[in-house]
């Protein structure tokens, strides 16, 4: 018990102190001056007169009172004005020497005086003669034991209207009973005065063997502010267990008057061995907490004895008063923790207006025992445990739990713990709490430019206005983390920071948000503040922290706010933007060589709302020569950013150029596919907007022909040479030039070489660029014509004529020699004809090449041609030196 006196200890086991072998309880005054000691000593009350501290020094209890094995000290119950009662059930006396009886006594003390307290002494009620009415008592027969066994002072209570009352669950054949006593509240008076004991055979709620009384409690229920009695019957109605809410009795032969009975949900729970009143959900009204502490809250086999403790609100209505189930708690549901053994109002131990309660479990985990701190609240009493309660090396810790009161003037109730089988008590002091809560606002949330860099927020640290504990204080960490997933915005400053607070101070940081230019901020940023408690208390710090708190549960610890940026997305700030893509070549056909360039131009333009994060994927038919900054390139594909915002009627355009590989001169075509992707937009395939396109390449080139004949234009041949069988020569060179703009490969040139020339020698000196060139030789067939000889002889003059063809180019040109036959030589022999062909293809010479191709080509193209050899072509004489001549170009046998 934990009063003013201190705190007072039953053990009601001890053995005596003062010489006798008996063990008849002792009381137990624990120092509690210095509070900053762990371990404090207890001396027992009222034994000597040796005074210890200020409270029951000069007690001495009176010596016949002090019987073996009374369990004195098994209630015991602070009183006011400086008085208290402890009570020894099974204090006993002896009767007619055949009987021991078991009437159970209370003691009385105050600071100086002690009254012994015998309420079922008296000789004539110790059986009752039955009528017979009852039946339940028909098996103990017609005189059953009625004081004999009463056991008073189980259970002790100080009323709201000036009584004690105090259980004795053996009254009448342990049907049980209440035993009422007025005292004078004044200081100094021990005037005390036993009302009535209601004889329990007058009322039907209670039976034989019910143990009505083995815990009492009071309190003022309903609107007419009576004080009315509670008393438990654990073993009433069948072994469900009972709760009786009655007047105080005023005839001992009559019926309680049972206002209200709460009967037991489960049989064999024991529902009503522990009762508290308290008003739980702050509604003013007293409200009834009832243990049960064999209940089995979980089903299935091998349950047993967990406990429960039930809770009863109150509700009025007019001159009435309800109490209904609300619902009940069970600790840790751990089999044989008899949670709810014992049930203490705390009081409002954490500051927000509604009592807390604590449960004690105490044979929890193999007997060490637990005590369970539970929350009221508006809807009764929290749904778990606030709190668990653990006594390291305890023994049926929380069997006994003081009511709560404050031992170190911090307006915060204590706690007294008892462990029977450990022979400790244990103190919890109280530590206040502070109820803070996390804010963040952005004032101008409503009015930021969609073009904004940065913004303001606050973030605020508030404590509640706390009437209890002014003084305290306690330190907390803060955390800002601004778009924690996208790192689109950040503040500048430190984002960690500590913050000390009393209750009713606001503290608030004022920072700046960065928001990164190019960030898509289609999806609303949002910013996370945290706050995490510095001060751990520790459970076994010797340090008690007086000018610290905890934080309350209800504390408001995490803060988010979310920031929608853009502005112009509409009513609905979702932006829907519409994306048009176009896509063309940057020149189409494309021709190499020329100024054209090889490439793309895609555009994205925007007609709706801004778009953000959009991309084009863009596969590519060989490689960029290089991509703008947006884009990225992966192998062939290219993926290229749409800068967000791209707001309404805004575009961007890409050029990609790529490099020209080929190495022909065929006409081809490229393809390339864009694929343009909106994530507001892109819940399905079908969102995409897919765009093909084809560049043709097309090489171009026009060739020049120029040429020369040597040595002669016109060459006079003599009979006499012919007729020896000398022959002509003659040289025709070409020179093919390809003015471009594309180079060239497989240029396919034609050569028709003279009529009536035997033999022909081709040589090609060929300077190349990046080209491959090839030329076409015909040579006719000998003997198949007449000989030029022959026809010289008929015509005298000969035009040697030596066409070059460019195939597919419509480009030829030709060259002329003319033989004329002096007279009078008969006999024209074979004219070996030379022609050259140089070929000139390139602007710049990186490399020599000898190509020759001979192919044959038929007779008839060759006087086809022969016939459309323009005569006009302009070949100016060329004056090269013989010798390089002779060397370049040889005569030889046709080898055909
Ligand atoms: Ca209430
Ligand atoms: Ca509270
Ligand atoms: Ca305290």
């Amino acid at each position: 018990m934990l009063s003013e006196m201190g705190l007072i200890v039953g053990a009601p086991k001890a053995a005596s102190r003062d010489g006798r072998n008996i063990s008849p309880g002792l009381l137990f005054n624990c120092q509690l001056q210095n509070l900053d000691v762990r371990n404090s000593t207890c001396r027992p009350m009222g034994l000597t007169v040796d005074p210890y501290g200020s409270y029951f020094g000069k007690l001495l209890i009176q010596r016949d009172f002090i019987r073996d094995d009374m369990w004195f000290g098994a209630a015991i119950v602070n009183m006011p004005k400086g008085k208290m009662m402890a009570c020894a059930p099974r204090w006993s006396t002896p009767y007619k020497d055949k009987h021991i009886l078991v009437n159970g006594a209370c003691y009385l003390l105050s600071q100086t005086r002690g009254i012994t307290m015998l309420p079922l002494q008296e000789r004539n009620r110790q059986a009752y003669k039955t009528d017979g009415t009852r039946k339940e008592y028909g098996d103990y027969g017609t005189h059953l034991n009625f004081y004999a066994y009463g056991q008073s002072g189980i259970s002790v209570k100080v009323t709201e209207s000036n009584s004690v009352i105090i259980g004795a669950p053996g009254l009448l054949q342990w049907a049980g009973g209440i035993i009422d006593y007025k005292y004078d509240p004044d200081e100094g008076s021990m005037f005390i005065s036993k009302q009535p004991t209601t004889n329990p055979y007058f009322t039907k709620e209670i039976g034989p063997d019910d143990y009505f009384g083995y815990s009492v409690e009071s309190g003022i229920f309903g609107p007419n502010k009576k004080t009315l009695y509670v008393g438990g019957a654990p073993r009433s109605k069948s072994g469900y267990g009972q709760v009786l809410i009655f007047e105080p009795a005023t005839r001992e032969y009559a019926p309680l008057n049972v206002v209200k009975s709460l009967k037991g949900p489960q049989l064999g729970s024991y529902f009503g061995s522990s009762l508290c009143c308290m008003d739980i959900n702050g509604d003013g009204i007293l409200d009834l907490l009832v243990g049960a502490p064999n209940f089995i809250s979980k089903v299935g086999e091998l349950q047993y004895d967990q406990g429960a403790v039930f809770v009863y609100l109150n509700s009025w209505k007019g001159s009435n008063f309800t109490l209904s189930l609300g619902s009940f708690v069970s600790g840790s549901n751990l089999n044989g923790a008899r949670f709810g053994s014992a049930i203490a109002n705390m009081g409002d131990v954490d500051g927000d207006g509604y009592n807390d309660v604590a449960i004690g479990a105490p044979w929890e985990n193999f007997g060490e025992g637990a005590v369970y701190i539970y929350r009221g609240g508006e809807s009764g009493i929290s749904s778990t445990y606030i709190q668990k309660i653990l006594a390291k090396g305890a023994q049926s810790f929380g069997i006994s739990i003081s009511k709560g009161f404050d031992v170190d003037n911090n307006n915060c109730s204590d706690l007294a713990v008892g462990a029977i089988n450990s022979d400790t008590v244990y103190l919890y002091r109280c530590v206040p709490t502070i109820e803070v809560y996390a804010s963040i606002k952005v004032p101008d949330a409503m009015n930021i430019p969609h073009n904004a860099t940065n913004f303001t927020a606050i973030f605020c640290i508030e404590a509640k206005e706390q009437i209890k504990w002014p003084h305290v204080k306690t330190v907390l960490n803060a955390s800002i983390h601004v778009d924690p997933d996208g790192g689109r915005a950040w503040i500048s400053s430190d984002a960690d920071y500590q913050v000390t607070i009393k209750p009713g101070n606001k503290a608030c940081e004022e920072q700046t948000v960065q928001i990164k230019p190019t960030a898509d901020l289609s999806k609303p940023i949002t910013i996370n503040f945290e706050l995490i408690h510095c001060i751990v208390l520790e459970d076994d710090s010797p340090l008690f922290l007086r000018k610290a708190a905890r934080l309350s549960e209800n504390s408001k610890l995490h803060s988010s706010f979310v920031i929608q940026l853009n502005r112009e997305c509409g009513e609905d700030l979702i932006c829907k933007p519409l994306l048009e893509m176009t896509l063309k070549g940057l020149s189409n056909p494309y021709i190499p060589g020329s100024d054209n360039k090889l490439g793309i131009e895609v555009t994205v333009l925007n007609k709706d709302e801004p778009a953000y994060g959009a991309k084009v994927h863009l596969m590519l038919p060989t490689l960029p020569k290089r991509l703008p900054s947006e884009c990225a390139l992966k192998k062939l594909n290219v993926t290229c950013d749409v800068p967000a915002p791209l707001y309404r009627n805004e575009s961007v355009t890409w050029e990609i150029e790529f490099e020209y590989t080929q190495n022909d001169s065929f006409i081809n075509e490229i393809n390339i596919e864009a694929i343009l992707e909106d994530p507001l937009h892109s819940n399905n395939e079908s969102d995409k907007v897919i765009k093909d396109l084809t560049i043709i390449i097309k090489p171009e080139a026009s060739f020049n022909i120029t040429g020369t004949v040597q040595p002669n234009k016109t060459i006079a041949v003599s009979r006499d040479g012919l007729g020896n069988g000398d022959s002509v020569s003659f040289v025709h060179y070409f020179e093919i030039k390809n003015l471009g703009p594309s180079n060239w490969y497989n240029l396919t040139a034609l050569l028709l070489i003279p009529d009536k020339v035997s033999c022909v020698f081709i040589h090609f000196s060929y300077f190349i660029f990046s080209s491959s060139s090839s030329a076409h030789y015909t040579s006719p067939p000998r003997g198949s014509e007449p000989s030029l000889s022959d026809y010289l002889k008929e015509i005298t003059m000969l035009n040697a004529t030596s066409t070059i063809i460019l195939k597919d180019q419509n480009t030829n040109s030709s060259m002329i020699t003319t033989l004329v036959l002096d007279p009078p030589t008969p006999l024209w022999p074979l004219i070996v004809g030379i022609v050259a062909g140089v070929f000139t293809l390139a602007a710049a010479v990186y490399g020599l090449y000898k190509l020759n191709f001979f192919e044959r080509t038929k007779r008839d193209d060759m006087k086809r041609l022969q016939e459309e050899i323009d005569s006009s072509s302009s070949l100016g004489e060329l004056n090269l030196d013989n010798d390089d001549c002779t060397q370049d170009i040889q005569l030889s046998e046709d080898s055909d």
